[in-house]
């Protein structure tokens, strides 16, 4: 590992207890992991992949699958666990300079929650509560974000993505819920309507692969040259 961090000056290194941290942000089948993946090859990068194992086997339970199938019972049992498995990424220490994670407690309340919010699959009581735990981890934890990284797509191509990947849980998410959580991004990241914790990088994931490529590299070197 890259330890050169270690010798800066001793502000640097008071400011590097805390890693930079890095969110990744973007519709369902956006191309977050394939842009995890990339970042996996650099030492000084501790990626944190969503934790969607867990929400599939909580204790024997698929929380996702119950969610999906059954949303005015589960969403409130679902939000509530991914809530706390990001929060465990947020908070937890890292050796490394640089931090990067697949989605964040903010898109979880501003799009996911919102979008359950809004079409009555969540009581606004529940998500007055799942507000009051958010409250008490901002102010007790530390949930700082250096940058946004927002992976653009239009709802249809992340949509043809998540049927191409065939995950069971996913089979009858309809292209109106891509559309949704796609605009409920946009008034988050793009029309800050909601609370934005750090500024957006916005990158065009309709690409090909060739083309995403590049976008990736640009992306890391703005990320290595930011944390300096
Ligand atoms: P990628 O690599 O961009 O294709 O990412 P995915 O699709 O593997 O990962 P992601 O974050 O879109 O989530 C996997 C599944 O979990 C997907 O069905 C959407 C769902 N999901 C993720 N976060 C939340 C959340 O906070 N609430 C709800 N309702 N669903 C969520």
């Amino acid at each position: 590992m890259n330890t050169d961090y270690l010798k800066r000056s001793p502000l640097k290194q008071f400011a590097s207890l805390r890693p930079y941290t890095v969110i990744v942000e973007g519709n369902i089948g956006c191309g977050k992991t394939t842009f995890l993946n990339y970042f996996q090859q650099f030492d000084d990068v501790n990626v944190l992949a969503e934790p969607v194992n867990k929400w599939r086997n909580c204790n024997g339970y698929n929380l996702l699958d119950k969610m999906y199938s059954d949303p005015k019972k589960w969403s409130f049992t679902f939000q509530s666990y991914v809530q706390l498995t990001i929060l465990q990424h947020h908070t937890m220490k890292t050796g490394h300079p640089i931090k990067l994670m697949e989605r964040s407690i903010y898109s979880a309340r501003h799009c996911f929650v919102e979008q359950m919010a809004r079409n009555g699959s969540i009581e606004r009581a529940s998500v007055s509560v799942m507000d009051e735990w958010f409250k008490w981890a901002k102010e007790n934890c530390d949930l700082s974000v250096d940058l946004i990284v927002y992976l653009k797509t239009t709802p249809e191509t992340a949509y043809q993505r998540m049927l191409a990947r065939n995950r069971p849980e996913e089979q009858y998410v309809p292209l109106e819920y891509f559309q949704d959580i796609h605009n409920l991004h946009e008034e988050w990241l793009l029309q800050k309507r909601f609370e934005c914790p750090a500024p957006v990088l916005i990158i065009d994931a309709n690409l090909d692969k060739s083309g995403i490529m590049e976008e990736y590299s640009k992306c890391k070197a703005q990320i290595f040259t930011e944390r300096e």
